[in-house]
């Protein structure tokens, strides 16, 4: 549909040089490329649009409207990168009225549905109580049964669909000292949340993404990741800690805290994205993309030591949310800023890494790594795209098809995509 064929055509000649530099240089590149192949990235829903911030939100215009469209710009994004096969839906922002025929238009597309999020951070038109001061840690027991009842609602929602996991962010906490006694909300959290636990399916899992402030500024009852690992310690084996990378306090070391929580078994899974300040939501890759790489350098060693595959035991997800940005731009750029840092990790010579650490070779030990780094693998990448059916280069192609225009025509120039 997007004339990928002849696209590749035009560009394969120069491709091909490149790869096989590459491929020269690199010991693994064959098994590098048959690993990007297999790994897929969702896309949230809710990243299909502008997000804005609380202080203005600039239309870009053709957004999707509905869940129909979004899930059509999924697929757009997918057959154009062959490795965003996934959605992960928001609700109640998205509301699957048919989900025997949402889930056909996905499967069309090729998509699956990833996690299905809760959303008790909002209030909803229709809503009887206020979350106003907080849902699952509420002092008032039937707005913490509300928010109760509206994740179990969810996971029903996502059983239709095909999903086959939940992830739960609360924004519940407190704005000044004083407000909430911190260990009665712990206690009602815990216990909301095992509640839900106990609706989930065997095959699901419940994902506890942790945040260290914002909406609330003073505390957030699940703020970091030993927070958030409390609580899934207690709930079960089916449920797991999720790492958003914007959610950290500044200068935190994501990498260590993803390796340990991966050695305890506990790791869940990402919400992928970069942040200069706090939750910024930018594109992966865009402002730290050696944390990224160290990140994925954590998860490909860890994950290879437990034997796990590492295209389906953990869940990947993006985060992200688009000021100035086309969004799908913008989501082409986060999947391949991914699948780089993903490339180069698996490049990493690890026997000689481990060498250099048994013996305090600290230079040896930072130069394996920094090579790794330092080493172009976009060739590699974009051969993974181009055997799965792909384009050599997605966002060229997405300009020179005039996506987008194609879009505002069909949809209008003045969109509000739901969401944030
Ligand atoms: C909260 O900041 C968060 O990262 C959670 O994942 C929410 O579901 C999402 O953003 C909403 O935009
Ligand atoms: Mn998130
Ligand atoms: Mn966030």
């Amino acid at each position: 549909k997007y004339k990928i064929q002849q696209h590749n055509d035009d560009l394969l000649k120069a491709h091909e040089r490149r790869l096989s530099y590459i491929t020269s240089e690199i010991e693994n590149a064959e098994a590098i490329i048959q690993k990007v192949v297999d790994f897929q990235i969702a896309i949230p829903s809710w990243a299909l649009g502008t997000g804005g911030t609380r202080f203005g939100r600039f239309s870009g215009g053709g957004e999707p409207r509905t869940l129909e469209e979004k899930i059509e710009d999924v697929g757009l994004l997918h057959s154009l990168n062959q490795s965003s096969g996934a959605i992960s839906l928001h609700i109640p922002w998205d509301i699957p009225q048919d989900a025997k025929a949402i889930k056909a238009l996905a499967a069309q597309h090729g998509l699956k549905f990833d996690a299905v999020n809760s959303n008790t951070f909002q209030d909803q038109p229709d809503q009887a109580l206020t979350y106003k001061f907080g849902s699952l840690q509420n002092v008032n027991k039937a707005i913490r049964k509300q928010a109760i009842e509206h994740n179990i609602e969810v996971i029903k929602q996502g059983i239709e669909l095909g999903s086959e996991s939940l992830t739960v962010w609360l924004s519940d906490g407190s704005c000044f000292p004083g407000q909430l006694n911190f260990r009665k909300a712990y206690q009602n959290t815990l216990e909301s949340l095992q509640e839900i636990y106990a609706a989930l399916p065997e095959n699901w899992k419940l994902f506890l993404e942790y945040k260290a402030f914002e909406p609330n500024f003073y505390s957030t009852t699940v703020a970091d990741w030993g927070q958030s690992y409390s609580y899934v310690q207690k709930l079960g084996n089916k449920a797991y800690t999720l790492v958003d990378l914007g959610h950290h306090l500044p200068n935190a070391n994501i990498e260590q805290i993803v390796a340990l929580l991966l050695m305890e078994g506990k790791l869940g899974g990402f919400h992928f994205n970069d942040s200069k300040y706090g939750d910024d939501d930018l594109t992966a890759g865009s402002i730290k993309p050696y944390q990224l790489f160290l990140i994925f350098n954590e998860l490909v060693e860890g994950m290879d030591a437990r034997g796990m595959n590492h295209a389906t035991d953990l869940g990947w997800m993006i985060d992200a949310s688009h000021n100035v940005k086309d969004p799908l731009e913008d989501l082409l750029q986060s999947v391949e800023g991914i699948m780089m840092s993903y490339a180069q990790a698996l490049s990493v010579d690890r026997k000689a890494l481990e060498e250099a650490q048994n013996n305090n070779d600290v230079v040896r030990a930072q130069e394996i790594l920094q090579n790794a780094f330092r080493t172009d693998v976009r060739a590699l990448v974009a051969e993974a795209r181009l055997r799965a059916g792909g384009a050599l280069n997605p966002l060229e192609l997405y300009r020179s098809q005039k996506v987008r225009e194609n879009l505002i025509a069909e949809r209008g120039l003045k969109t509000v995509a739901t969401g944030l």
